[in-house]
């Protein structure tokens, strides 16, 4: 069963002793930051702090920030799990025979189920604030670090419409709180919501934004969720949780919004405006500078009437987004094979911060095979971003760092083997020579074959015989000798 909405989330995690409630009152100005870093980075719980100073509402962190909660979020046990519910989509041939087309059918209606469905009255709009109702002072909104430029929204899944496509998009970007009702908007220019509101400024039209805060766990997840622009992060949502989204109109814009929602704002952006946004604390670890972005004007709040304010910090991995990072790597690398199919399997260490390193272990079938993958890699979606790719043969252990360290120096010949290029960097990069410019690095570190002009002989690797490991292993009790560690 899908979960409801974010209080069901809550409370499940609540049953399995994944949450703690902090009644201690704390203030949203960096001490629930400070309790939150500390927590994750410590393996602890899911929080939820019931009295924060200056606001009504409880404040939900961390509710994704282990790799069981964030499974859990996906009610799902591994992620080898998708791969297999995926796999029948992706695989889906003609089913052959009465009794295949049995089978598939209840994996059909199943998706069919899906597809965001309308209803009419929802608990997102128990209360409705307009005029000089709206507040944002009311929410007990994080200021996450030091030298951050204010309080910030950093969790809000922000609803936009193409105004030509009229399609709707989902996206997560942060929300600097300007006053009781402006904020700013953070997409940046190469995400869905910036290609909208460029459309927007085009026909210098006013562009109308609904922001949710705190939902379902899946939908909150598919707001992060790298989708080509056009595919409906609703749906993902939907697909996710093997149930329907239920989207209500909004109040006052006509926007469909999460009707099982804690709180949403709705507003708008004018063409051509932009404030000062920033400083803050990023998830580079390091402070992402001021700089220009479009403002929201908040026209209304709807909300529950006892809402919980759902939020993260972002900081000096490993954070909570670097869990949900992981996730959007597991979750997607199905659709990536199925684009690039040589890749065996990728890695994207925490430390790495989702665009600054990418390992990929190939099955590398003819000459220059590696390049072409990272290429691939460069012109696919949002992993245009990665800076760093890193390509080895399929056999290479990814996750062990020793292992990868070892193979991958003692396979290059730097300057025949590295490869630079010029192209769109994250907006997050501060080391790039101009803003969302800049070059990437790939590395080919597979075994180098005589037709990529290797014509030296490549040396077998070392192992031993598996005769003579079996006999040692029969013997080794009786030798006497005691280890530190497992060899
Ligand atoms: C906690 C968190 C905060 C994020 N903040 C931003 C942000 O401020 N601006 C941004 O452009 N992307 C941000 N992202 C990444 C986007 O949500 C992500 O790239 C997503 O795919 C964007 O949706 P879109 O593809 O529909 O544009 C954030 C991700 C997470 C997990
Ligand atoms: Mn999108």
């Amino acid at each position: 069963m899908a979960y409801r909405n974010l209080s069901s989330f809550v409370e499940a995690l609540e049953r399995k002793g994944e949450l703690v409630r902090v009644t201690r009152e704390v203030s949203p100005r960096l001490e629930i930051a400070e309790i939150a870093d500390r927590a994750v980075k410590g393996g602890g719980p899911a929080l939820l702090f019931e009295r924060v100073a200056g606001s009504s509402m409880p404040v939900a962190i961390n509710l994704f920030a282990s790799r069981r909660r964030m499974l859990e979020s996906l009610e799902i046990t591994s992620y080898a799990e998708w791969d297999e519910r995926l796999e029948f989509f992706l695989d889906a041939k003609t089913p052959d025979g009465f009794l295949e087309k049995l089978k598939a059918i209840p994996r059909v209606t199943e998706l069919a189920a899906v597809f965001p469905k309308k209803v009419r009255s929802a608990p997102c709009q128990e209360v409705i604030e307009t005029g000089d109702a709206v507040d944002l002072g009311k929410l007990p909104i994080l200021t996450c670090w030091p030298q951050d430029a204010g309080p910030f929204i950093t969790m809000p899944l922000v609803i936009t419409r193409d105004p030509v496509s009229r399609k709707t998009n989902v996206g997560m970007y942060r929300m600097q709180v300007y006053d009781r009702n402006t904020t700013g908007m953070h997409w940046q220019k190469h995400k869905d919501g910036a290609g909208q509101a460029r459309g927007y400024e085009r026909e210098r039209r006013r562009m109308e934004v609904a922001v949710a805060i705190g939902c379902d766990p899946a939908t909150v997840f598919s707001a992060i969720a790298p989708l080509p622009p056009g595919l409906s992060e609703f749906l993902l949502a939907g697909f996710l949780r093997g149930e329907a989204v239920p989207l209500v109109e909004g109040e006052t814009v006509d926007l469909q919004v999460p009707a099982e929602a804690e709180i949403v704002l709705e507003g708008y952006v004018d063409p051509g405006e932009r404030r000062l946004e920033g400083p803050f604390g990023d998830h580079t670890g390091f402070y992402s500078l001021e700089d220009d972005f479009p403002v929201f004007h908040v026209k209304a709040v709807t909300r529950r009437r006892s809402p919980i304010y759902m939020t993260t910090i972002v900081g000096r991995p490993p954070m909570e987004d670097g869990f949900m990072g992981e996730a959007v790597e597991r979750l997607f690398l199905p659709l990536v094979k199925k684009m690039i199919p040589e890749i065996v399997d990728m890695y994207l260490p925490v430390e790495g911060i989702f665009h600054n390193l990418m390992i990929v272990g190939i099955d590398k079938r003819f000459p220059g095979h590696a390049r072409k993958t990272m290429h691939a890699i460069w012109g696919t979606g949002q992993m245009m971003f990665s800076k760093t790719i890193v390509i080895v043969d399929k056999d290479v252990d990814l996750r062990n760092g020793r292992e990868l360290l070892w193979r991958v120096l003692t396979a290059i010949d730097p300057e025949r083997d590295i490869e630079f290029v010029h192209g769109p960097v994250d907006e997050l990069d501060f080391a790039s020579r101009l803003p969302c410019y800049g070059s990437k690095m790939g590395i080919d570190a597979t075994r180098k074959w005589k037709e990529e002009g290797f014509t030296r002989r490549w040396p077998d690797q070392i192992v031993m015989s598996r005769e003579v490991q079996e006999r040692i292993d029969s013997l080794w009790p009786s030798l006497g000798i005691s280890l530190s560690r497992k060899p």
